[in-house]
């Protein structure tokens, strides 16, 4: 596949509610998205980078610079979305601006031969079930609010992002008021430390399906130890950034349940590679978000459809996050979101929507020397 070149396009999405975690809280969206230009077809990718660098050391114009000056100016001549990767990896990390340009290309080459995402990853499922994230709240009724909300559009799973301060109250409360059928599980995003595990022992009492993240990013030794000490599953997030990360991980036995994000991994081959090896070690993984917008969405939600995800996704429906998407909206049917099977990603971003939040644009040409 020769490549054209690379349309970086900027995008302003407001969230129809600000969204709390323990990391900061997030009002805007500040998108960047990838599109290539093929002769034969475009391809779209989402990085999930966010504004600033608190939820992980990546952040919207860093992805934008690298992506400018390293990740396109590296694309061979002809490009074959399944080894990219090998022309990115002398760039160390930035992995969610790495996942952006190959989730183009793959969207780029798989629609040129009208295959879709479910198809080439694997997909055994028409549909998905749909967790919720719901950030931290002023107070707890008001959490009781949004999370009734939820339930009522039919949400499967529930997740409540904890800090300290916020933790056993709010998890009493929505134990207490939506009973132990709820499917529940909390994410604390590092916010503690190995020092905290005797608080943390108190969720155990509240039959969560997973605690997510609980200590730092890069302390797999100390999650670990604490994994030992509750009974509430050890699920990763920030942790694993690589299959690597998740093996390092397993061997240590720091975590019995994985988030798969693949713009935190380095997009949805290693997705894919990281789903395998919990799979084959009887890990249990789901599917992370990152806030998305349809373009996002729907190559999660493909691979969400892969055989090891066994619990429901943060693959909430568009309304969830916007009141305007940028593409055809997902939507909750029965609690769940249909996989696209359309080529590519199956979905494409409207014009007038995608126009109408654009803040900017800039074409990278792609020059190869000698025609090379
Ligand atoms: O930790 O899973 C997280 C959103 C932004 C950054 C990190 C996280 C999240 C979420 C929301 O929990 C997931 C979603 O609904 O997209
Ligand atoms: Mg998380």
């Amino acid at each position: 596949m020769k490549i054209e070149g690379v349309e970086l396009r900027r995008i302003a999405m407001p969230l129809k509610a600000p969204f709390r975690t323990s990391f900061g809280v997030e009002t805007d969206r500040d998108i960047l998205l990838v599109r290539v230009e093929t002769g034969d077809a475009e391809g779209w990718g989402e990085c999930v980078a966010m504004s600033e660098p608190r939820y992980s050391s990546e952040h919207v114009e860093g992805a934008a610079d690298v992506l400018r000056r390293f990740l396109v100016p590296a694309l061979p001549a002809e490009v074959d979305a399944n080894t990219v990767g090998a022309s990115l990896a002398p760039f160390v990390g930035h992995r969610m601006a790495k996942a952006a340009l190959e989730t183009a290309l793959l969207d780029a080459q798989l629609r040129a031969r009208g295959e879709s995402f479910g198809a080439f990853l694997g997909a055994v499922r028409e549909r998905v079930p749909s967790g919720v994230s719901v950030g931290i709240m002023d107070s707890v009724p008001e959490l009781l609010d949004v999370v009734e909300g939820f339930i009522g559009e039919g949400y499967l799973r529930i997740k409540l992002k904890i800090a300290p301060g916020w933790d056993v109250e709010p998890v009493r409360a929505v134990r207490e008021r939506f009973g132990a059928e709820l499917q529940l599980q909390v994410d604390a995003n590092a916010a503690y430390t190995l020092a905290d595990a005797a608080r943390l022992r108190r969720l155990d009492e509240f039959g969560l399906l997973l605690i997510e993240q609980p200590l730092a990013d890069d302390d797999l030794v100390q999650h670990a130890r604490l994994a030992r000490q509750l009974t509430t599953p050890v699920c990763l997030d920030e942790s694993i950034e690589s299959a690597a990360h998740a093996a390092a991980a397993i061997s240590l036995g720091a975590c019995s349940v994985v988030n798969i994000k693949p713009g935190r991994v380095g997009g949805y081959l290693e997705a894919r590679r990281i789903h395998d090896l919990c799979r084959a070690h009887g890990v249990a993984v789901w599917c992370g978000g990152m806030l998305e917008t349809g373009i996002g969405r729907a190559a999660n939600v493909a691979l969400a459809a892969l055989p090891g995800f066994s619990l429901p996704g943060d693959t909430s429906a568009s309304s969830r996050y916007y009141a305007n998407d940028i593409t055809a909206p997902f939507e909750l049917v029965d609690g769940h979101l249909e996989v696209p099977t359309g080529p590519g990603t199956g979905v494409s971003p409207v014009p007038e929507l995608l126009d109408a939040v654009t803040t900017s644009r800039e074409w990278i040409a792609l020059r190869h020397p000698l025609g090379r």
